[in-house]
């Protein structure tokens, strides 16, 4: 079909294609720095840690700053529109001796700035509460020891204030992830304990460091359990969700941090209600927290469908997994394409249309045209979105990818 005919097809059920070309090339997305470099950073050779761990060693991997952003730039040429790029502070460019987390300052992330700005990027950011020997017991800012917690206190009030210069250098809001995989191997006799500490170290954070609370939109991930960590989580989704409640920052929902049966997509109406705007880690969890390149699978699909209906723009949509195990700039090509497939199917259903059938009780015709209008020619609207931002709209991007590789990535 051509997308003159696909475009009169949807036409006749009330979706206008030119205003969803226009409507998602104005979505932004997160695109995660870590997928690189399998969550290495650039300070040490260690690799990740505490609670964090990646699998594969396929070869190409970026080493250094300049690989990395080489990368980052290619793999963007290979999607459409213009997206933003979520920085670790495990990221700092050191000169000679790394300086360490607790000192971290703007001078660590100018190169990124620069580099930001010379591609018209936009950036995000996150402290790095692992990989680092002051993960003591498995525990950060919920360390009984006063001076464990005064480290990683400092840490976040440096990003906090890193998070600033970004927002402030690049013109643009800044979303700024807190993720802790403090917790427990096994059954603790204390839970509210390092929950109390947990909560007092982000309040000294947030009260110590010197940020515009207009542009630096800092937010708490939850989660379930993390290996190693089986048996209790202080951030579980209760902790986040009163916290974040309670002191009016956002909670961060990440598609591989809860039972595997739940319906992460189900949560986000509730999200939306009380706390105005969600911010999502999009993943894919393989039996566990995984980290599996996003694919178009139903939990995608469910969760494109709740952020196009909720309204895009009440979304921070990061993308969150790392594979080692394939070429990583085609895991990112691939997860950041398949990010806007389904944000774009979820464009082209006719959901006034379909909440009305289940308002009037109509369950078997909403049955049936669910059904029936994930058969409309989707791929058509896409390969035309492709083609005016000018970038391949089908697996020709691969063979790019393929070239890159061998000219660039494999010989590293
Ligand atoms: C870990 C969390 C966290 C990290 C990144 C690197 O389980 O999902 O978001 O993946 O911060
Ligand atoms: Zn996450």
């Amino acid at each position: 079909m051509s997308y003159k005919e696909a475009q009169k097809k949807y036409a006749k059920i009330g979706i206008d294609t030119e205003k969803v070309i226009k409507d998602l090339a104005a979505v932004p997305i997160s695109m995660h720095c870590w997928q690189g470099d399998d969550v290495g950073g650039f300070e040490s050779v260690g690799g990740a840690s505490n609670g964090i761990q990646t699998t594969g060693n396929y070869p190409g991997k970026a080493t250094t700053p300049e690989q990395l952003m080489a990368d980052i730039e290619f793999a963007m040429s290979l999607i459409p529109g213009k997206h933003r790029v979520n920085l670790h502070a495990c990221y700092g460019i050191h000169e000679g001796t790394v300086t360490d987390r607790d000192k971290l300052t703007w001078k660590n992330f100018k190169p990124w700035v620069d580099w930001a700005k010379k591609n018209g990027f936009k950036l995000d950011f996150n402290p790095t509460f692992f990989s680092h020997a002051n993960v003591v017991d498995g525990l950060t800012l919920s360390s009984p020891d006063p001076k464990i917690r005064k480290f990683w206190i400092d840490h976040g009030v440096r990003c906090l204030e890193i998070a600033d210069y970004f927002a402030k250098e690049l013109n643009s809001t800044c979303g700024i992830n807190f993720w802790c995989p403090d917790g427990y191997k096994d059954e603790p006799s204390d839970r509210l304990g390092p929950r109390q500490r947990m909560a007092d170290s982000l309040d000294r954070i947030f009260k110590k460091a010197k940020y515009d609370k207009k542009r630096v939109i800092p937010f708490l991930e939850s989660k379930l359990f993390g290996i190693g960590v089986e048996s209790y989580t202080v951030n579980s989704h209760e902790f986040v969700m009163g916290y974040a409640q309670s002191r009016k920052i956002l909670a961060l929902l990440d598609m591989g941090h809860f039972h595997l049966t739940e319906n992460v997509a189900d949560k986000i109406s509730s999200f939306l209600m009380f706390f105005g705007k969600v911010a999502f880690h999009i993943s894919r969890p393989v039996r566990w927290d995984s980290d599996h390149v996003i694919r178009q699978n139903d939990d995608l699909r469910a969760a494109a469908q709740e952020i196009v209906k909720m309204g895009p723009e009440n979304f921070i949509i990061a993308l969150d997994y790392f594979d080692a195990s394939i070429c990583r700039v085609a895991a990112w090509v691939l997860g950041m394409r398949n990010m806007q497939k389904e944000l774009m199917k979820a464009m082209l259903t006719p959901n006034a249309q379909l909440k009305a059938l289940q308002d009037a009780g109509e369950f078997t015709a909403q049955l049936v045209l669910q059904e029936e209008y994930k058969n409309y020619p989707f791929e058509d609207v896409w390969a035309e979105f492709c083609k005016r931002l000018g970038v391949p709209a089908g697996e020709e991007w691969f063979k790019t990818v393929q070239k890159y590789e061998k000219d660039v990535l494999l010989k590293r």
